[in-house]
């Protein structure tokens, strides 16, 4: 990443030594510019990823086999919603607009995590979703909720709360397959099958082709890398299905003793990439949905705005 305008060193070499020494950094304190577009990038990317991951499961609410799962999977796609929120509203304290944010995702400049653009297959794919996905979503989030910018690290505390009961209910799901009939676990089976890879993938490129990695944990913006967030994942998440009696998708994946930890398969990069860049199987259908959406809630904004105006509009009036 490039330094594209001449900052005051002194300036500069205080934030460093601020940051350094664990301190937070808040939406008015002076920041360099690269270090507030890349918080900016990556939070609306978490705030997109957020609001894209509600669509494979919003899929399935009025499928859930029963009503206890209807309201749980009810619960875990509204909290979903409000993750997003929050995230917008700390992305905005670093002064892009929630106007900009949308229309960059929707035109495609704005990525979101590639694991939303594979689809939800059957009942399975909700249980998959909250084990696999959150979990390793929480893996991923959990450092964030030190990370050096104030409001992005205090929205991550709540999150993580309830990313932790996304994965309980994932999980349990799960389990009450693989304690079923042979067909349901054969149905928890093909779900792993198929969300495995995709939610290794999800930590990002591997290390040495990670370009934002060094400079975002010198920011304390990352507080482990790729790599090692994915290996925690997979150590984590091979014990856990064990106790469901699945296998993985893996013939590589085994113990190494010398590491003290689980070694996998060789990772298809080219499919990663291949989503990333908006060619995995439900891009197109994800974007989509989401501008429909959006066009749809135009007089939601717009009434929005005017009852704004007509309160500032009375305020002022009372006031003068
Ligand atoms: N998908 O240098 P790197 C959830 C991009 S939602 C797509 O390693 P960085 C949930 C990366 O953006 C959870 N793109 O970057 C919701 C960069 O491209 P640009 C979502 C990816 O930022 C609903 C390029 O690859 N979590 O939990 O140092 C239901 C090079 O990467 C991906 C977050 O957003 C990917 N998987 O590290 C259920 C966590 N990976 O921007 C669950 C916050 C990488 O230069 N984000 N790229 O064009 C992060 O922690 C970091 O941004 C990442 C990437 C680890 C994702």
């Amino acid at each position: 990443m490039t330094q594209t305008v001449a900052e005051p060193e002194h300036l500069r070499s205080a934030f460093d030594a601020y940051v350094a020494d664990e301190k937070k950094i808040e939406p008015k304190d002076w920041m360099p510019d690269t270090y507030r577009r890349t918080l900016i990038r990556q939070i609306s990317q978490h705030a997109h990823s957020e609001i894209i991951g509600m669509q494979p499961e919003g899929n399935w609410i009025t499928r859930a086999p029963s009503l206890r799962r209807k309201v749980g999977l009810m619960a875990k796609v509204q909290d979903e919603a409000g993750h997003g929120l929050y995230l917008y509203s700390a992305a905005e304290t670093l002064g892009v607009s929630r106007d900009q944010m949308d229309a960059d995702l929707m035109s495609g400049k704005a990525k979101y995590s590639s694991i939303f653009n594979y689809p939800t297959l059957t009942w399975a794919d909700i249980g998959a979703i909250g084990w696999l996905v959150d979990g390793a979503a929480i893996t991923n989030q959990i450092p964030i909720c030190r990370c050096s910018y104030g409001p992005y690290a205090r929205a991550m505390i709540r999150i993580c709360k309830e990313e932790s009961f996304h994965q309980r209910q994932g999980y349990e799901i799960m389990m009450k397959l693989c304690q079923g009939t042979e067909e349901q676990k054969r149905m928890a089976q093909d779900a792993l099958n198929r969300w495995w890879w995709p939610s290794v993938m999800m930590f990002g490129p591997s290390d040495a082709d990670s370009p934002h990695s060094a400079q975002n944990m010198a920011w304390r913006i990352k507080r482990f890398s790729n790599d090692e967030l994915r290996q925690r994942f997979i150590d984590m998440t091979v014990k856990q299905a064990d106790y469901l009696g699945l296998t993985f998708p893996d013939p590589d994946l085994k113990w190494n003793e010398e590491r003290g930890h689980y070694d996998i398969g060789e990772i298809d990069w080219d499919e990663f990439w291949t989503v990333v860049k908006g060619n995995g199987p439900c891009n197109r259908q994800r974007m989509a949905h989401r501008t429909r959406a959006h066009d749809e809630g135009t007089w939601v904004r717009e009434a929005a705005t005017a009852f704004a105006d007509k309160q500032r509009a009375r305020q002022q009036q009372a006031a003068a």
